[in-house]
């Protein structure tokens, strides 16, 4: 594999919708650059970036796919990612290894939820942004329509910097409104074209959609707009310095057309990534900050002679090999370097250097700024470290990602799978960073998250498939908690006498409500040795073993405190275990005369929806025992701030889905613990009854 300088090299991250034809025109993009004999299709399985079974199974990508392709000396760094809802996030993380976002959309559905969605991910980026139209071939297409579309729910910055020949099933070619050229490509899928002057009846409209173009440049900077006036248009030298400058401040978005699957316009298209996706070089670096005091700040840019510094977006592995994928960020790296892990302050030795085209691996000598590299057998390094030369160090801040929006309980099929669950859960962790995996401390269920159902079950089927484990999923159980309110005494009294060594333990104690969050205290009020000293731990204990199993429902009791006042002991027969007896007798004693109380937790839910589902959503979360707290304007959109039971939310993602068209999305976390009204206590108490949940074991 051939070394390529930062000025050759362009990172281009394929976004967009779901179906809109990312890993399609990635195959065809490897296909024109000679670097696949055939053009790989998704509806076969056999793309380059869809390489894994899963993927191919679904006809869907499932994490951002890393291939390259070589065209008119650069070396184009293609990040195909996801776009379905519950993937598209991934995009995100890929985008911030990206130099330019080329946006993909389905001439025939325009605009759609995931367009949104990536478009706002480039603003946060701040990457300058490309469309390209695909599916032109597809009927019921109309390319003016869908500009519109763009121009009116996209951006109003974008720029046709084509127009196409003919059109669906007749569409044949595309006019370039920059070189004033038309190309038409055979029929036969096979990407060959010929180049010829533009059809006589398309000159006036492409005429009049260049000049668009060169007066929407010349706007974007003052000098262009002077020369534009003082000459009446722009040289091409002028044109392509004003494009770059007019991309990089988000002046021009231009909008490019073709047909991934019939192979055509690709060239053209890599023609202007070549042109106008600006290089490494000419993007403003990245700042990072010294590891050891985040105050300081330490910019990097993308220049071969600065120290090496790079930052991993993402980490692929199976059972067998975990590989690495950084951005070079500053300098050359060299095999076999020796660099630092600023993250984790270890050193990782960078054996081979590789290039990624999808799963195959191919060794390269050196990897220059800006440049997209991979390296296997990392020891220490997870996605969002970043890893340098050990005299200069730096470290970037990671991508940040929401907190899961849906959960699930897993449950292990067989005592097999569950002794493989866990170190498989961690290779899958390792590699997706939307993924969550905890051990809830009081339900103690395994709780597999995710940013969508389809998210958590395609994780079940890669436990399945790769690592051989076999799991159900069910809706996890909420973690309620018990508490009371009032103030009794009562007496606790064990005594057993069946021949031999009796038992006898007997204890006074007031049991007394603390505010919620108040947890458990146990006071010693005996002055003298109505209990001795050496029993007294044993009383606390039964309680505390005792409210483990609250007799409301059978949820931990919390909030109290116990004061132990007095007892009475027997010399032979009292005990450690007769105590925790009397304890428990106790306990249960102070259940019977308070008033018990069910604890539920309350999230703090954050939803964005479109201005013109608010009023749905609102209604559904007050249907759900939400309480509003706050709504906000934020572009077309409203973000709705509310503290709802997590009982109503376990049903919430597919309900938001279908209110907004998929546009909606939450975040929640949790907030407080707060008593459940009474209606719905009943039914919660007539589940546990209906479980046996209720039941309390004795222990003698
Ligand atoms: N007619 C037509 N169909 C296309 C074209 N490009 C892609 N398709 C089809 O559209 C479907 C989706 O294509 P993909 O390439 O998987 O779309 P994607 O954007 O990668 O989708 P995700 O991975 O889910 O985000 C497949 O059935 C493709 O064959 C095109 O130019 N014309
Ligand atoms: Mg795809």
């Amino acid at each position: 594999m051939r070394v390529f300088s930062t000025a050759h090299l362009r990172n281009v991250g394929l976004v967009g919708h779901s179906h809109a034809g990312k890993t399609s025109l990635a195959a065809a993009i490897l296909f024109a650059a000679g670097a696949t004999p055939r053009l790989g299709r998704v509806d076969d399985g056999s793309t380059v970036t869809d390489f894994d079974e899963i993927a191919v199974s679904h006809k869907l990508s499932i994490q951002t796919g890393l291939a390259y392709g070589e065209w008119r000396d650069c070396k184009i760094n293609l990040l195909d990612t996801p776009g379905s809802n519950a993937f598209i996030l991934d995009s995100r993380a890929a985008l911030r290894a990206a130099d330019t976002a080329l946006i993909v959309v389905d001439a025939h559905s325009g605009v759609e939820v995931g367009t949104e969605k990536v478009w706002n991910y480039a603003q946060e980026f701040n990457l300058p942004c490309m469309v390209f139209i695909n599916k032109m071939d597809k009927e019921q297409t109309d390319f003016e329509e869908c500009l519109a579309i763009l121009n009116e729910r996209l951006d109003p910055h974008v720029v046709p910097f084509q127009l196409p020949i003919g059109s669906e099933k007749n569409f044949r070619g595309i006019v370039d409104l920059v070189t004033q050229r038309a190309f038409i490509y055979s029929s036969d899928g096979s990407g060959k074209f010929t180049e010829t002057d533009i059809p006589e009846d398309m000159r006036a409209a492409a005429a009049s959609a260049r000049e668009t173009l060169v007066e929407r440049v010349a706007e974007s900077d003052d000098r262009s707009l002077e020369k534009f006036f003082e000459q009446g248009t722009l040289t091409d030298a002028e044109l392509l310095d004003g494009i770059h400058y007019a991309m990089t401040t988000h002046a021009v978005v231009p909008v490019f057309l073709g047909s991934a699957m019939q192979n055509i316009g690709i060239a053209q298209l890599l023609d202007a990534v070549v042109a106008y996706a600006p290089d490494p070089a000419h993007v403003h670096g990245w700042v990072g900050t010294s590891p050891s005091d985040p105050d300081v700040v330490s910019p990097r840019h993308f220049k071969e002679d600065e120290p090496f510094s790079a930052y991993v977006f993402k980490t692929l592995n199976d059972q067998f090999n975990r590989i690495t994928l950084f951005k070079v960020v500053s300098g050359v790296l060299k095999s076999d370097a020796l660099v630092l892990n600023a993250n984790r302050g270890t050193l990782e030795k960078l054996a081979a250097i590789q290039v990624l085209q999808g799963k195959q691996l191919d060794k390269v000598a050196e990897a220059h700024a800006g440049d997209i590299v991979a390296v296997t057998k990392l020891k220490d390094t997870q996605t969002g470290d970043t890893l340098c030369d050990k005299a200069s160090p730096v470290k970037f801040s990671p991508v940040a990602f929401p907190e899961p929006a849906i959960s699930f309980a897993i449950d292990p099929k067989s005592r097999a799978d569950e002794d493989k669950l866990s170190a498989a859960m961690a290779k899958l962790l390792e590699q997706d960073q939307m993924l969550r995996y905890t051990r809830d401390g009081q339900t103690k269920e395994f709780v597999l998250s995710g940013s969508g159902q389809q998210h958590v079950e395609i994780t079940v089927e890669k436990l399945k498939k790769k690592f051989g484990v076999d799991v159900v999923l069910h809706q996890p159980k909420v973690a309620y908690l018990e508490t009371f309110k009032g103030r009794v005494e009562v007496q606790g009294r064990h005594k057993k006498q069946t021949g031999g060594r009796g038992q006898f333990g007997d204890c006074k104690c007031v049991f007394d409500a603390l505010p919620h969050g108040g947890g458990f205290k146990f006071i010693d009020r005996i002055f003298g040795g109505a209990v001795p000293q050496n029993f007294r731990p044993a009383i606390e204990k039964g309680i505390i073993e005792a409210a483990q199993t609250g007799a409301l429902a059978g949820y931990p009791m919390v909030d109290f405190q116990v004061e132990l006042t007095d007892g009475s002991y027997h010399t032979v027969d009292s005990d450690e275990l007769s105590f925790k007896l009397a304890g428990r007798k106790a306990f249960r004693a102070a259940m019977e005369k308070v008033k018990l109380i069910l604890l539920e937790p309350v999230m703090h839910v954050e939803v964005v929806v479109p201005n013109e589902c608010s009023g749905d959503a609102m209604g559904d979360l007050n249907t759900r025992r939400g309480r509003i707290e706050g709504i906000e304007a934020k572009g077309a959109s409203q973000i709705i701030k509310a503290r709802v039971p997590l009982a109503e939310m376990l049903t919430y993602a597919p309900k938001l889905n279908s209110m907004t068209s998929a546009r909606g999305s939450y975040t929640m976390e949790f907030s407080h613990y707060d008593e459940v009204p009474g209606n719905v206590t009943q039914k919660i108490v007539a589940e546990a009854q209906a479980s046996g949940r209720l039941r309390v074991t004795e222990e003698v």
